[in-house]
């Protein structure tokens, strides 16, 4: 009986996907690019590189990143009378340029992803976002990456739904609270160390999918980190944990990750 109990107290449920870096390379075609665009409409010589924009994503939240960039690396640059006006322009700006590249349909997702969420859905696992990104770009990826994509999921949480962005767990505990749910039923998905964190703290089990900007990065507490879902025709690597005989990730690892085999 008691045995049943702990079964069922770790049934698997829901699936928490982190959006940036997880379910596409948008941070480096998408936000990077985008960031760029902006500052040049905005006639300001400001050039992000990749090498800085990987030091950026220290912090997360698009204007947040943009305030850390002028303490950091602009002590010189006059402020503007009306800072955070500046900053909402530049960051309007930037999100424009995100949808707009989106739509080319240059940003497709990342292997495996596809395939995860169709057998997620089939096997009755319900799907959630929680990501730091802001509810249009989302949405716009969704779409243009994956028709139909946007109704796979039951909850959707962006931007500046709440106050505290990651590593904070305010994102995942908002999308834990709309699923009705105990982190002890869901896992989720990041692909940097703030996003871990901010997982953890939501006692949210996770797996981590490692890109060119995090694979350096302390995944310390992850269930498993891996450098991509992986397909059947091409398996992913394990760089930390234990995923028995799996050669990608299908819903069947995820229930084991979960009970913790
Ligand atoms: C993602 C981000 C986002 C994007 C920008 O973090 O930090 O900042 O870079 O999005 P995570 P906005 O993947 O951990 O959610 O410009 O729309 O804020
Ligand atoms: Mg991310």
């Amino acid at each position: 009986m008691v045995r049943d109990l702990v079964r069922k107290m770790k049934r698997l449920e829901a699936l928490i996907f982190d959006v940036d870096g997880t379910l596409a390379e948008t941070e480096r075609d998408g936000h990077l690019v985008a960031f760029n665009r902006a500052f040049a409409d905005a006639g300001l010589d400001w050039q992000w590189e990749d090498s800085l924009y990987g030091e950026l994503l220290s912090v997360t939240g698009g204007k947040e990143r943009i305030l850390y960039y002028l303490d950091r690396y602009r002590p010189d640059f006059p402020r503007p009378r009306a800072l955070s006006d500046f900053v909402a322009n530049l960051h309007a700006a930037k999100t424009k340029h995100f949808l707009q590249l989106v739509s080319e349909g240059g940003i497709p997702l990342r292997p495996g992803v596809k395939r995860l969420l169709g057998e997620a859905k089939r096997s009755g696992l319900r799907l959630a976002i929680a990501t730091t990104a802001s509810p249009a770009n989302v949405t716009a990826l969704l779409e243009n990456a994956l028709p139909g994509g946007l109704s796979l999921f039951e909850v959707i949480a962006a931007g500046d739904v709440v106050p505290a962005k990651k590593p904070a767990p305010d994102i995942y505990n908002y999308v834990l609270r709309e699923l009705k749910l105990s982190p002890e039923r869901c896992l989720a998905f990041e692909d940097s160390a703030l996003g871990l964190r901010s997982a953890l703290a939501a006692r949210l089990k996770t797996l981590v999918t490692v890109n060119g900007y995090t694979a350096g990065q302390d995944f310390a507490g992850a269930a498993l980190v891996v450098d991509g879902l992986g397909e059947p025709e091409a398996p992913f690597r394990v760089l930390a944990g234990e995923a028995g005989d799996a050669a990608y990730v299908d819903a069947a690892l995820l229930h084991k990750l979960l009970a913790g085999a």
